[in-house]
């Protein structure tokens, strides 16, 4: 299993944020051969009673309170519910992003970004119901906070101390609450997403980036008090984040084989006499070779196992500002 990964969700206070993970976590247990486990079974049987409350309640007790302390959560990521990986999630009080420096919820958030192998941008779909124009994209960025986000991007470029600087960075910006944009036509909304984040698709900046719109329920916004729970999307930002995962893990182990393979090469083509004195380590690195191509194949298989379980291809995945196209297949 890789090692665990640390995602932080930020978004402006209601959101939603809770009601997001709540749901990616109770969500996924059902049809797929995916699923979510609370590493704490007790946190597990939480996160389920938060769940049925929203789906079987009604009026405002469906709903989770605002949370008021920053609290880590450890999931592991199953396949046939064999764990694939582990992932640290940070729910925290949306408006502490307001809060001054010095507040003790910010330097948690901070140190919190700073170690994080991934963000999540929670946008709701509320301030996208109208096309985004030019008079009020400033409000909607203040009234969202993506201004404020964008802060913790140029955060995590200054900060030179991070270990796994070339590591890729995976960046959703989820648009929660998406029932509040179903009269919109999709690719319109899409493109005012990015005019909210201009310098995540600007050329030659290598953020990777999914956008993805998600909801709770399609009747929510019309009523949220009593509207069907029919969840949509859920899984899809964690997938997003397997896959970016599993490629960088090809691409290091890809490398990994090649060096054995060039040392093997030339250790074998010396002479004879050479050769025998190299034994010992012609013999290592035959044994390294396996072990690497053994992993190779394992990533190999995990990711045509993901391209099975979750169709990636009709996502909206940007990379430098260019539109790329996942086909696991
Ligand atoms: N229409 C609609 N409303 C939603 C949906 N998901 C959540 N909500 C509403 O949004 C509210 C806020 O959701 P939370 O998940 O608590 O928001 P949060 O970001 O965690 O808020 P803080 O904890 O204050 O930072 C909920 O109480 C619901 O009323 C959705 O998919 N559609
Ligand atoms: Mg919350």
């Amino acid at each position: 299993m890789a090692e665990k990964t640390k995602i932080l969700m930020l978004g402006n206070s209601r959101s939603g944020k809770t009601c997001f993970m709540v749901g990616m976590y109770t969500a996924t247990q059902g049809g797929s051969t995916f699923s979510f486990k609370a590493t704490d079974p007790d946190e597990g049987v939480r996160l389920t009673a938060v769940w049925s409350t929203i789906v079987y309640n009604s009026g405002d007790d469906r709903w989770p309170p605002t949370t008021d302390q920053p609290k880590i959560y450890n999931f592991e990521l199953c396949y046939a519910y064999k764990p694939l990986m582990e992932f640290e999630w940070l729910d925290y009080r949306g408006g502490s992003m307001l809060d001054l420096s010095s507040d003790d919820n910010v330097r948690i958030l901070k140190d919190y970004a700073a170690q994080s192998n991934g963000f999540f941008f929670c946008i709701s779909g509320k301030y996208l119901r109208d096309p985004v124009t030019e008079a009020n994209l400033q409000e909607i960025a203040v009234d969202s906070q993506a201004n404020l986000m964008s802060n913790y991007l140029q955060d995590l470029n200054l900060n030179s101390t991070r270990p796994d600087q070339n590591k890729s960075f995976p960046i959703v910006i989820i648009v929660t609450m998406y029932d509040y944009c179903y009269h919109r036509d999709k690719r319109e909304l899409i493109e005012d997403v990015k005019k909210i984040f201009p310098p995540l698709f600007a050329s030659n900046s290598g953020w990777l980036v999914m956008i993805c719109p998600v909801t709770l329920g399609k009747e929510l916004a019309q009523n949220s008090d009593n509207g069907k729970i029919e969840p949509k999307n859920l899984d899809v930002p964690v997938a997003f984040v397997l896959y970016s995962i599993l490629t960088e893990q090809v691409q290091i182990q890809q490398e990994k084989l090649r060096e054995i393979e060039d040392r093997l090469d030339d250790l074998e083509s010396s002479n004879r006499v050479n050769q025998w004195i190299n034994r010992a380590e012609i013999k290592k690195l035959n044994k390294s070779f396996e072990q690497a191509d053994m992993q190779f194949k394992k990533t190999i298989e995990m990711i045509n196992i993901l391209a099975r379980e979750q169709d990636l291809s009709s996502t909206d995945i940007y990379l430098s500002g260019k539109r790329i196209q996942i086909d696991l297949n």
